[in-house]
């Protein structure tokens, strides 16, 4: 997006509780030249809500709970060109906001991560979701096959394009993964940038154990939505490495004079159906290839029939100028 002015940025922050640090938030935001900030509150009991509008922020309550179905409502509400979305609790930097919008202006991403991981101040995180964090990466990357390092990162910034096709139907904390997934699923393109990453203010609404919980059985269940390939794989390498397990039991006991007739047969069961999975993965894979491919070359074609409209319309602009001079000067 060449033209991006900053009034076509929508600041997106979703609250529960942050009187602490929102108007520090929305004043960075203010700073920088960005005008146009919503807050979607959780029904805050706090003063949240109030400092906000003080600040000319426009605020909404969501219907819902969790910060998902704030964010899911949120985007049915805005319609600006590009949306950027940043916690409220003072973690993340306004004045990164354009090394988060850049990719986007250069047209080479849809979606933005803040990789807080490039630079974070001591206790940041806590070491439980430091870890917890390092896990749920690495669980994506080996499920989904896609070198992202910080897919629950609260800074990132979308495209209109993009953020009106997700469908998000997860609550709660799982929201960032989802955005991710579909993300990907959709065809759309995602990059991480560097960003630098503080010790909050106020309190944590994030349980690590249930939240990190809920997270990780989005992957999953996700995966069997989106990459069904690599699930299939996952369920017919298990077979198979039972089937082995089963199998070289019965090999040493049949060394040693014992026939486990009805355990051999349920090796060959095993290994056969197991290698079956694989195969119909392998089917499953192409076929889902097959259409996030067609769904990237759909988004590419879209965005050149956006950028000739755009010029077309700039020419149009430029021919009526042309005309208007031109009948003035004959008069
Ligand atoms: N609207 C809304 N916002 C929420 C809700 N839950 C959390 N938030 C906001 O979402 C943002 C992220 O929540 P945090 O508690 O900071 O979670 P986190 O960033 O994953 O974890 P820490 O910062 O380490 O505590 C904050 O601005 C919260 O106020 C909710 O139910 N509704
Ligand atoms: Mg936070």
């Amino acid at each position: 997006m060449r033209d991006l002015k900053k009034d076509d940025i929508c600041i997106l922050i979703p609250t529960l509780n942050e009187e602490a640090t929102i108007g520090e938030v929305i004043e960075g935001f203010l700073k920088q030249g960005y005008h146009n900030i919503l807050v979607i509150d959780g029904n805050s009991t706090d003063r949240t809500r109030e400092i906000a509008e003080r600040m000319g922020a426009r605020v909404v309550i969501q219907t819902g709970k969790g910060k998902g179905q704030a964010i899911n409502e949120a985007f049915s509400i805005i319609d600006s060109p590009v949306v950027v979305i940043v916690d409220g609790d003072g973690t993340y930097l306004p004045e990164e906001v354009n090394v988060l919008l850049e990719p986007i202006r250069r047209g080479y991403a849809d979606h933005v991560i803040g990789n807080r991981f490039a630079n974070f101040e001591e206790g940041a995180f806590t070491r439980l979701n430091l870890i917890g964090n390092k896990i749920i990466n690495f669980m994506f990357r080996v499920a989904y096959g896609v070198e992202l390092h910080d897919i629950l990162s609260g800074y990132r910034a979308l495209t209109r394009e993009l953020y009106k096709s997700v469908r998000l139907e997860k609550p709660g904390f799982e929201v960032e993964t989802e955005l991710t997934v579909e993300t990907i699923a959709k065809g759309f393109r995602i990059v991480e940038v560097p960003i630098t990453y503080r010790k909050r203010g106020g309190k944590t609404k994030l349980n690590p154990f249930k939240d990190g919980f809920r997270i990780g059985m989005a992957i999953y269940d996700l995966l069997k939505k989106y990459s069904p390939g690599r699930y299939f794989y996952l369920i017919g390498l298990a077979m198979i490495a039972a089937g082995v397990g089963i199998g070289l039991y019965v090999v040493r006991d049949w060394f040693r004079h014992v026939t486990h007739y009805l355990l051999a047969d349920l090796t060959a069961l095993l290994i056969i159906t197991g290698f079956q999975v694989i195969i119909f993965g392998t089917i499953t894979d192409l076929l889902y290839r097959g259409n996030v491919e067609l769904r990237r070359e759909i988004n590419a074609v879209s965005r050149e029939i956006e950028t000739l409209r755009k010029d077309l319309e700039e020419f149009k602009g430029r021919k009526v100028r042309v005309e208007v001079k031109e009948r003035e000067n004959r008069r």
